[in-house]
């Protein structure tokens, strides 16, 4: 069984003091030769390596002496050196090994992508590079030198020595073998310089291909503010010389922190206003500070072992959502995390997969890269802020710091320096790390002589090897709202410890209207029985702009419930109204409007069914979203119309939060506009369109219509060669197309000759487009299924990690009705039979069909 359990965690037997590293470089053996120096913390113990099986060893010597052959044994991924074999003391042992990166198609380790040698490492990569303790408590310095006659030469840390056909790094900051990084290639540079506030000069480069860098200067604007926020908002300076960012094509995540070397996926450096939507722009900007805040949060602290993986992610992925907050709008971003968070992690949390933030076991850890481990990492220290107010959580931080730099920390060394810092008790509240599931909240009032009682009780149902759930601390942040629309107490924040629990407001005149979960406060499902008149009402009046939109989601979502289960519901006439008079409002935030005016998704449609303990019907859910589309489009065309009209982008296109949130707007209402214009304004915005937003948002529309084969015939003869533009055209037509076309879709899609499915953006952007066109995927004939499952089979044979990834369509599987239910089963039993199958895929398999 090769399950890891947290419980299992030991120290590693010896300090690892030094590391050396030499590459002679070559697409097919590639010479590694490591020197890594040793100091022993127990007399006697074996020195246990990790090792991957493609490593080709040919020397290995302690202290310049060749190591008997008795004296180690290698099997599996395991190279152990018996203790009796060591010296007393320090010694250095020296590795030779040969790999081949062209052949490595997995993208974890040393490997090729369009001729540039690049790593991944992250989370157990490096083993697959040379001999080593794989483990993120051995952090060492490195030097690294290169043997190439690529042009551009990078590791970790500050230049040492480069002269053609040769490059040493030093990084002089200990790190853990998976922040290690190289990259070989012809590229060039955008660059630029950041003066720190100790006033060091620090030379910043993009490093892309040749024809790439006139794409690459949002990336270098976004990295540079990311550093001064970084400074402004938590003190954090950076530390080398230089901080270089290198673009490639294949990479299996978006992107990766390596110490001073960040190496991304393209897709989040590169962008231009003809081949980028804003969406990519917000996103590019946010990955960007997200690598960049894992300096001080993951490298310079990092994680004691990767069940603490959220120590880092969780908290990195908070700072970018502070920091886009900051840039952009904080109520937009808000409601974007959130909907976000119901759509994948509640999904997640409801399943078959369901984990903790900090999972006791793993077989494999790239599996744990989840949403759960993200996002709702994230919201755990957004409760925590909350708790402990902002000058609390900014005094806990300065002690995270001081106190844990240089270190490989725990969980438990988090919630320490709060208890510290504040004074906290936090055992309670540690709950949101170790248990997985999403509580259930309901909220009930009562009025007597001026007193408002709330009423809350919380459970959260079993998962996964979690049957009880103890009571969790909940913050939630209420406020109080006059019949005349004043609020008359603002927001506090209610601490609810107990499995039931009372909180009363005196000294009311009138009885005022509650205004709950405001900000979003705490990652729950609050249920409130709330009449459709105080939700107009809400969606009129709270001066909380989460809780505004989440007023009028919840009348879109109780409406399309009801319809998705054939029943009418006075919901939808309250919806239209209100959304109505909301979207005329000039004065409110564009970007804020189109949220409010965008209807829940089909998915969060069925999460929220199935959460009810209802059967989600992905057919029916479709139906109802469509008919409430054609009747909010037929009540109010004329004010669509001039929205649309009133929010081209005018002059310049520029991907500021302004801008994106009139397309935005601009985008919501065609989506409605074309269920009774025919299409025609989706038509001349595709061809007119200036910039990728809106030519991409009228594509979609006219995919959804079945009028899109010029459109997509000239967007690929514009942008064939394209590599990111043409994986927009791959995600487009299955996702948007009608379901009932989508399968067959992307069938012909994956018979295109552009369909490099090996390239991991090109097999999300066709796989993953499927898989979001929630009743096409979900077919009833059970063909979404068959096709997804062939797929990650074949994929699976070539990059575990990817194939496992988006195995995560099925997590679902076991909410719809018997019969699709039998034949996602079907398709997962296909998959568990497959011989050779891998680590990653059977991990997942097993526990979708446990
Ligand atoms: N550490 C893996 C990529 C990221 O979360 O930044
Ligand atoms: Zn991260």
């Amino acid at each position: 069984d090769p399950t890891v359990f947290l419980n299992d965690y030991r120290p590693y037997p010896f300090a690892l003091d030094r590391v050396r590293l030499s590459f002679t470089l070559a697409p097919r053996g590639t010479v590694v030769r490591s020197d890594l120096s040793f100091t022993p913390r127990e007399q006697g113990a074996d020195l246990a390596l990790d090792g991957g099986e493609g490593l080709r060893l040919k020397r290995l010597a302690i202290d310049g002496r060749e190591i008997a052959t008795g004296d180690y044994t290698r099997e599996g991924e395991a190279l152990v050196i018996a203790g009796a074999a060591l010296p007393d003391g320090a010694f250095t042992l020296s590795a030779e090994v040969e790999i081949d990166p062209a052949d490595n198609t997995a993208f974890e380790g040393l490997y090729l992508s369009g001729g540039i040698f690049c790593t991944q490492c992250e989370a157990q990569g490096f083993r697959h590079i040379t001999f080593y303790p794989d483990r993120p408590d051995v952090m060492s310095v490195f030097e690294v030198e290169i043997l190439s006659d690529k042009p551009v030469l990078l590791s970790n840390g500050n230049p040492a020595e480069t002269v053609a056909g040769r490059a040493v790094w030093s990084d002089p900051w200990p790190k853990p073998a998976y922040l290690f990084a190289l990259v070989a290639g012809d590229l060039r540079a955008v660059s630029g310089t950041f003066t720190t506030m100790s006033g060091r000069a620090v030379d910043l480069n993009v490093w892309v291909r040749p024809g790439d860098e006139d794409r690459a200067g949002f990336a270098l604007t976004s990295l540079v503010k990311s550093m001064e926020w970084d400074e402004r908002v938590y003190g954090r300076e950076y530390d080398l010389d230089v901080f270089n960012i290198v673009a490639v094509d294949d990479f299996n995540m978006g992107a990766m922190e390596n110490k001073g070397l960040n190496i991304f996926n393209s897709k989040l450096v590169l962008a231009s206003p003809e081949t980028a939507t804003d969406a990519d722009y917000e996103r590019i900007e946010g990955v960007i500070a997200h690598e960049y805040f894992h300096n001080w949060t993951g490298n310079r602290i990092t994680c004691r072992d990767w069940f603490q993986l959220c120590l880092k992610e969780g908290l990195t992925v908070f700072r970018d959502q502070q920091f886009t907050s900051d840039l952009r709008s904080a109520p937009v971003k808000r409601i974007e995390d959130v909907q976000a968070l119901r759509t994948r992690q509640f999904r997640e949390d409801a399943g078959p997969l369901a984990h903790p933030p900090r999972p006791d076991r793993y077989q494999e850890i790239n599996n744990f890269y989840t949403a759960t481990v993200y996002e709702k990492g994230a919201e755990v220290i957004g409760m925590l802020k909350r708790l402990v107010g902002d000058d609390g959580y900014r005094d806990a931080l300065d002690l995270y710091f001081d106190r844990h730099d240089g270190d490989a920390a725990t969980i438990e060394d988090w919630l320490k320096v709060f208890e510290d810092a504040t004074g906290r008790d936090l055992s309670q509240f540690s709950r949101w790390y170790t248990d997985a599931g999403t509580p259930q909240v309901t909220m009930t009032e009562t009025w007597t002589d001026g007193a408002l009682t709330l009423s809350f009780t919380q459970k959260t149902d079993p998962t996964p090897g979690q049957l009880v759930k103890p009571p969790r601390v909940i913050p939630i942040a209420v406020g109080l709202i006059g019949p005349n629309g004043d609020e008359v107490r603002p927001t506090e924040v209610l601490e609810m410890t107990e499995a039931e629990q009372s909180f009363t407001f005196d000294g009311l005149g009138a009885r005022p209207v509650v205004s709950a979960l405001r900000g979003f406060s705490a990652p729950i499902i609050l249920e409130r029985d709330l009449d459709t008149e105080t939700r107009a009402f809400l969606l009129a009046h709270d001066t909380d702009p989460f809780a505004r939109w989440e007023a009028g989601r919840g009348l879109a979502l109780r409406a399309l419930s009801a319809a998705a289960m054939g029943e009418e519901d006075e919901n939808a006439d309250a919806f239209i109204d209100a959304i109505g008079r909301l979207i005329a409002e000039d004065d409110t935030d564009a970007a804020f409007r189109a949220l409010c005016l965008r209807l829940p998704g089909e998915e969060e449609i069925a999460t929220r069914l199935a959460a009810a303990g209802q059967i989600p019907d992905p057919d029916a859910i479709h139906a109802a979203r469509e008919r409430l589309s054609l009747r909010l489009a037929v009540t109010h065309e004329a004010l669509l119309a001039g929205i649309f009209d009133a929010m081209e982008t005018p002059g310049d296109y520029s991907p500021d939060a302004d801008g994106a949130g009139r397309r935005s707007l601009r985008l919501a209402a065609l989506g409605l506009l074309t269920r009774v214009d025919g299409g025609l304004r989706a038509q001349a915005l595709e061809r007119e369109a200036g910039n990728m937003t809106e030519r991409m948002g009228a594509l979609a529309v006219l995919v959804s219509l079945g009028q899109a084969d010029e459109a997509l015939a000239r967007l690929r003869a514009d942008f064939g060669d394209n590599r990111l533009v043409m994986d927009k055209w791959f995600t487009v037509q299955p996702m948007a197309a009608p379901p009932a076309d989508a399968v067959r879709i992307a069938r012909t899609l994956s018979e295109d000759a552009a369909f490099d499915w090996t390239n991991p953006n090109r097999f999300r952007a066709l796989i993953g487009g499927l898989s979001a066109n929630h009743a096409g995927f979900h077919a009833a004939d059970g063909s979404g299924y068959d096709f997804v499952a062939d797929w990650l089979i074949r994929m699976d044979g070539k990059n575990p990690q990817i194939a496992a990834r988006m195995s995560t369509a099925f997590e679902t599987w076991n909410r719809y009705d018997a019969d699709r239910q039998q034949k996602a089963r079907a398709a997962l039993e296909q998959i568990a039979a497959v011989t050779g199958l891998s680590r990653n895929m059977a991990e997942m398999v097993g526990r979708m069909l446990s």
